[in-house]
């Protein structure tokens, strides 16, 4: 029998050079978790094309919400070719009935401890519809078969995953509705082994933060010590609290972190609940964390209700200030499922509900004290800024010890920035079509020619 494991892309028309996605965990963990008896094809649409005639028994679709709209449009095509089709993932996790509208079958949550169910109950003509099994223990080794052929990717970095579930309860994120507040943690020495099996030297960790339970946190720093690989991941900035964490971060080898700075509205950092929620601590964390040889990536959002179009340029002195070497400039995004996303829909703000666009970084809701436009342009003017190859290369000069980061991801940034401009026209007809004739977005619109004070004013602000 053969399985195809599928991930779907976000757009088909813009795919990205093989070596720079990220490789899947998902679908690999899946094939581990498969008995032998089946042949596992993977397919990551991002780099390689879908063949709908493709000979399989059953197809296995992942998805989040801003590529779920593609997940669907394969799933009724191989269900027209006779096939059965079953979806997880984060968004079919939070809207299974919607996602069982065009699959036979949904995975709600983790795999683990459900997957061999659904292949025994396919393999007996009675898949159910509905899969479930909340917080299945992380305890039994999975073999990802598959490392060989993740490696080829973003500069070989394999990806693992030790632990599930968030205790922090952003408004705007869903981890803790699917993973759960608890941490579940995969045992050490199985990360260890993981670690080994994969022959590789440079490592993701995909959790959401490393460090969630410093405890173990600690624990898996001094095991992976000895295996001399180099890693990155992502943590909080309460990180800086804990010299000794950082200490053992950096001594196992940890070569830079991405780290959700979020906003620098302290109104919106104790929103947030975030635990260092004071601006010159966070500076302070910034310098330490450094001091430390780590690379600090930071991760912004704008949008939030408290923010206006100053925050754009506010937030590109304080990273400039502040000597923050990349960074990522994200759009509050109410995902379904999660808080923000029902404030908004109970106040009429939502302007799409079309979900290919709720990827983080397009304005798909009406913001307190900005237009739409004004966000989506404001981010795009800011990205602009930050990694013009001129700005790119000032910052280097304090990144000496992380050339290689700083150039690769602030490039990534950069060839990112030429992809969104590009796309700008069509996404801002489609989403901002404006009262008076004020921008022809596609005649007059290039952000690379106009600066920020130029064209915010200009915008119709009853759109
Ligand atoms: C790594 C990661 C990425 C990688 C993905 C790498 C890849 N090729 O898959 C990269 C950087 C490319 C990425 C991109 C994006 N990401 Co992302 N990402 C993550 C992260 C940190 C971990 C995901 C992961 O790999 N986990 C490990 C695996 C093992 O877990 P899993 O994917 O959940 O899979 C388990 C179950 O869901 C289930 N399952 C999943 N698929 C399937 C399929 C079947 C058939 C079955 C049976 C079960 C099943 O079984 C698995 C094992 O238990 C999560 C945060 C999180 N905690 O989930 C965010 C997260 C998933 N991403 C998110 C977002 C928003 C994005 C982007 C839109 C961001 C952007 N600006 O572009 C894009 C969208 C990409 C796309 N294709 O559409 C959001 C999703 C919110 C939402 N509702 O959609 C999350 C939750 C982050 C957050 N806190 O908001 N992401």
């Amino acid at each position: 029998m053969k399985i195809l494991l599928i991930s779907p892309c976000k757009d088909p028309d813009y795919k990205r050079p093989k070596c720079i996605m990220m490789p899947q965990l998902a679908l690999h963990l899946i094939a581990g978790l498969t008995p032998p008896e089946y042949d596992v094809k993977i397919i990551e649409e991002e780099i390689e094309d879908i063949n709908l005639d493709e000979e399989c028994d059953i197809v296995g679709l992942s998805c989040m919400t801003s590529n779920a709209p593609r997940a669907y449009y394969f799933a009724q095509e191989f269900k027209k070719r006779g096939k059965k089709v079953v979806i997880g993932g984060v968004h079919p996790t939070i809207l299974p009935d919607e996602a069982l509208q065009y699959t036979d079958s949904v995975v709600i949550g983790e795999a683990e401890g459900v997957w061999e169910q659904v292949l025994e109950d396919f393999k007996n003509g009675r898949l159910q519809k509905k899969y479930h099994k909340p917080y299945p223990s992380l305890e039994k080794y999975v073999h990802i078969k598959h490392r060989r052929d993740t490696k080829k990717r973003l500069f070989n970095v394999v990806p693992v995953m030790t632990t599930r579930g968030c205790p922090y309860n952003c408004d705007f994120c869903c981890v803790h509705d699917i993973f759960g507040r608890k941490i579940r943690h995969t045992p050490i020495v199985n990360v260890v082994r993981d670690i080994i099996d994969s022959d590789g030297r440079f490592f993701i960790f995909l959790d959401d933060n490393i460090i969630g339970d410093p405890i173990y946190a600690k624990a898996l720093f001094r095991a992976i010590t000895p295996l001399k690989i180099k890693w990155i991941g992502q943590a909080s900035i309460s990180l800086v609290k804990d010299t000794e964490l950082i200490q053992l971060a950096s001594k196992s080898g940890c070569e830079g972190l991405f780290f959700g700075l979020e906003s620098i509205s302290k109104v919106q950092l104790k929103k947030m609940r975030k635990s260092v929620n004071d601006i010159e601590k966070i500076k302070e964390a910034i310098k330490k964390i450094k001091s430390f040889g780590i690379y600090f990536h930071a991760s912004v959002i704008f949008g939030f209700d408290n923010d206006t179009v100053d925050i754009f340029p506010e937030m590109l002195n304080f990273l400039e200030k502040n000597r923050i070497s990349s960074a990522s400039f994200n759009i509050l995004t109410p995902y379904p499922g999660t808080r923000t996303y029902r404030l908004f829909n109970e106040e009429g703000r939502l302007i799409t509900d079309d979900w290919k666009y709720y990827n983080h970084t397009t304005a798909v809701y009406k913001p307190k004290n900005m237009t739409p436009f004004e966000l989506q342009a404001g981010r795009l003017w800011v990205l602009n800024e930050f990694t013009k190859i001129s700005a790119i290369m000032k910052r280097l000069t304090f990144h000496i010890d992380h050339p290689l980061y700083h150039l690769a991801v602030n490039l990534g940034c950069r060839q990112r920035y030429r992809d969104d401009i590009r796309n700008f026209p069509k996404l801002a007809s489609n989403l901002f079509p404006l009262k008076g004739n004020v921008i022809d977005y596609k005649n007059d619109f290039s952000l690379s020619t106009l600066r920020f004070t130029d064209f915010i004013p200009n915008v119709d602000k009853n759109n």
